[in-house]
């Protein structure tokens, strides 16, 4: 196959808001510094669902969703080093190219080197390597888990232990791996802290996960969904708030500051409700309660609060991807897992084909579902 196009399954999405559909692709051999990859599993991310909606401002379509995949290695360009056919790999939509302005910043985790064309649904060239019905296709967060095949650039992929299940690897691509960083490198929790997040599927959970590593004093979650505590407990959560629950009078942003003597050291949203945001941030200590936003909130939306909220010493952040490199720290939580220090076998709650990718979008909106993981 090395050099030919290849023709395989792939979950197209035609059009915004409709079913996505099981069918034949071609998928052209890798340029320079591109990698073919045979995807053997993806999850299903609730940011694949926003994007079929039609609410993501770069959203277009035709397109092949998806970007939590682990696979192999098929092909690789002219000029690929970093690595080889038959290495296991994850996709990575954030990638690492270790020499753009943001890579050397020691500030961040996000790569400049080819987002615009990312963002656009092209590779690094400007072109698809995804073809059906006689037209081009074009990419997603570069990755397009959801194919049999799929071409991303040499910068956005990572080789990770072979010993490592990929069904249960996959999940490092987004989820687990954005609440888990968030916690160990984005706020970087110091022992004893109090911590609250809001929200408490796989990437909240995610978070808990990562607050218990740093020694987190109160981890309280908070749910609106009551068959999330039980959930919150297995991870490792102290506390358990309902929102709906609470006395008449009595916000939860009263409820933490009690339960925290004065508020949380840091918060994290893992919704994309702007109002959970606000609550968040106004639930943190005053003088140096950190909210970190995560969720992804829908087109047109925006955050409030008063001033006087920042002036007192809040801070707000965020971060995508949890604040990981993928290239540089992947392997580590891969090590993580394989050690026994990290849950990923926990949050597959559903198990589908490629083929039935959209029973697994209808089982993402159940509350009873954390991740369902797609077999290619
Ligand atoms: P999920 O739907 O599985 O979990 C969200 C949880 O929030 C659910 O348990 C739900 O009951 C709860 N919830 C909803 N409304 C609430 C409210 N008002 N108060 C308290 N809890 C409430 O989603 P997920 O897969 O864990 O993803 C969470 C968010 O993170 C999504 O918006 C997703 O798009 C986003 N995301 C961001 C990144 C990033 O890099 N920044 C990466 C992955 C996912
Ligand atoms: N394209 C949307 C924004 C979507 C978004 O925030 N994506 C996150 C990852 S969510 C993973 O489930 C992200 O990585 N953002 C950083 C980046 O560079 O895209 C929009 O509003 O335009
Ligand atoms: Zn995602």
């Amino acid at each position: 196959t090395v050099g030919k196009t290849i023709t395989c399954k792939a979950a197209i999405a035609w059009e915004a808001g409709k079913e996505l559909s099981y069918e034949d692709v071609e998928v052209a051999p890798p340029k320079a510094h591109e990698v073919r990859i045979e995807i053997f599993y993806t999850g299903v991310c609730h940011t694949d669902a926003y994007t079929l909606s039609g609410k993501d401002p770069e959203g277009a379509f035709p397109i092949i969703l998806g970007h939590e995949g682990a696979g192999i290695v098929e092909s690789v360009g002219e000029g690929v080093t970093s690595v080889k056919p038959g290495d296991h790999v994850v996709a990575l939509y954030t990638p690492e190219c270790k020499e753009c302005k943001f890579c050397k910043s020691g500030k961040t985790n996000l790569c400049g080197k080819i987002r615009a064309t990312q963002g656009k649904g092209l590779m690094p060239d400007g072109t698809s390597r995804f073809r059906a019905r006689g037209q081009d296709i074009l990419h997603f967060m570069g990755t397009s888990t959801f194919s049999q095949y799929t071409v991303v650039a040499d910068i956005s992929v990572v080789a990770v232990q072979p010993n490592a299940p990929m069904d249960r690897t996959c999940l490092l691509g987004c989820g687990i791996t954005t609440g888990y960083g968030a916690a160990r490198v984005t706020a970087a929790v110091e022992e004893g802290s109090n911590v609250a997040i809001f929200g408490a599927g796989c990437v909240g959970l995610s978070v808990v996960q990562g607050a218990v590593a740093q020694k987190a004093g109160k981890i309280i979650v908070v749910d609106v969904n009551p068959a999330k505590e039980s959930w919150a407990t297995q991870f490792g959560a102290t506390d358990f708030v309902n929102p709906t629950k609470l006395p008449e009078g009595q916000t939860v942003v009263d409820k933490l500051i009690e339960m925290t003597d004065g508020g949380c050291d840091y918060t994290f949203d893992c919704t994309g409700n702007v109002g959970v945001m606000r609550a968040a941030l106004e639930a943190c200590h005053k003088g140096w309660g950190q909210s970190i936003i995560i969720g992804v909130a829908a087109a047109g939306q925006e955050i409030a609060t008063r001033p006087f909220q920042l002036v007192t010493g809040r801070i707000w952040k965020g971060c995508a991807f949890g604040g990981i490199k993928g290239r540089s720290q992947l392997p580590g939580l891969v090590a993580d897992y394989l050690d026994g220090k990290l849950k990923v076998d926990e949050f597959i709650t559903h198990r589908k084909t490629l083929a039935q990718i959209n029973e697994a979008f209808d089982c993402m909106k159940q509350g009873d579902c954390i991740r369902a993981v797609l077999n290619m």
